[in-house]
């Protein structure tokens, strides 16, 4: 499916748009065609202009579910329906929701061989809805569920959310979403640190950067020499310990990342 080229971003000001970055972002741009592995590391912020609020930010999923107590593998074992609650209101929020421009920049970028691989901590499936082939979702998926006793796997159906716990059809355990909660190991982390051991560009989009192991990655990058390029609404920790001068670029993803795409594939 051809990635939609990134379309110009809603009627913004130009501070909100990020636009006083031109000349920094071309030059950033210059960089990602003549890296030779770049990657790109996604977190929620990707998928605010999709509609899909994201943790941290005030009135976020977390500000009503707290981590600690719905999160976790203890959570879940000590008390399934609970768990469930934030499920269901997660899979509530995901429901209908498509890629934004954003989305669509990482596919564009992919398409035209400028970047290798998406690792992304979302469970939103929008990146492969935007046409990105190359995905990690390290912190697992919401399109299925998964026994944590017999490791049974199944796609989701509507009618699973509408029972208290859905039970594992293979030995009648709780089934919890197919998502990686605190406390669980990550996905792919093997094929995450080979790509990283290649990585010689990071995109880092919309990650606070507050969730490990993922948030380790910018570093790991950096410290093999690797250049990392940070799009975020605010800074966070990566802005002043890992991102060099001048490659953190502030604003709405769906603005700045298309930008920045756009003038990558020399639009
Ligand atoms: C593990 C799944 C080991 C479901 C999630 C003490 C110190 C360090 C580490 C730990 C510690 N204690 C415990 C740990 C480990 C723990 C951890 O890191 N805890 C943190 C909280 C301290 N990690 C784990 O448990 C991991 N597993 O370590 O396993 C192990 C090994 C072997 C055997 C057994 C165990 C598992 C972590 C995965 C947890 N699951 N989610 C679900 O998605 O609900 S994490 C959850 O946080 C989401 O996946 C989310 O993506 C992730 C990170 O959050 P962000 O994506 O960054 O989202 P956030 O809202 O925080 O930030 C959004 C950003 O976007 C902001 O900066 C905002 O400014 C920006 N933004 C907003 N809008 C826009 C934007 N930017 C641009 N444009 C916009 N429009
Ligand atoms: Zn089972």
């Amino acid at each position: 499916m051809r990635a939609g080229r990134p379309s110009e971003g809603p009627g913004l000001t130009d501070r909100d748009r990020g636009d006083e970055a031109g000349p920094a972002l071309a030059a950033a741009a210059t960089r990602l065609r003549a890296a030779r592995f770049a990657v790109a590391l996604t977190g929620a912020g990707i998928s605010v202009e999709s509609g899909i609020p994201d943790f941290r930010s005030p009135g976020g999923l977390w500000s009503v579910f707290r981590p600690e107590e719905y999160a976790t593998i203890e959570a879940f074992r000590r008390d399934p329906a609970k768990a469930w609650r934030l499920y269901r209101a997660l899979g509530e929020t995901l429901a209908g929701r498509e890629p934004n421009d954003a989305h669509r920049a990482l596919a564009a970028l992919e398409e035209a061989g400028l970047l290798r691989l998406v690792i992304t901590q979302n469970i939103d499936g929008l990146h492969q809805a935007a046409g990105s082939r190359a995905v990690i979702e390290m912190h697992g998926d919401h399109r299925r569920l998964q026994c944590p006793r017999c490791g049974h796997l199944e796609d989701v159906r509507p009618e699973r959310f509408a029972e208290p716990v859905p039970a594992c059809p293979a030995c009648a355990a709780p089934l919890k979403p197919n998502v990686v909660l605190f406390g669980e190991p990550v996905r792919d982390l093997d094929l995450i640190e080979a790509a990283v051991a290649r990585c010689d560009l990071l995109l880092v989009v919309g990650t606070s950067a507050q969730v490990y192991p993922a948030a380790g990655i910018p570093a790991a990058v950096r410290a093999r020499g690797g250049v990392v390029i940070e799009f975020n609404r605010e800074e966070t920790p990566l802005t002043a310990g890992v991102v060099p001068a001048g490659l953190h670029f502030r604003g709405p993803a769906g603005h700045t990342l298309a930008r920045f795409a756009r003038a990558a594939l020399g639009d």
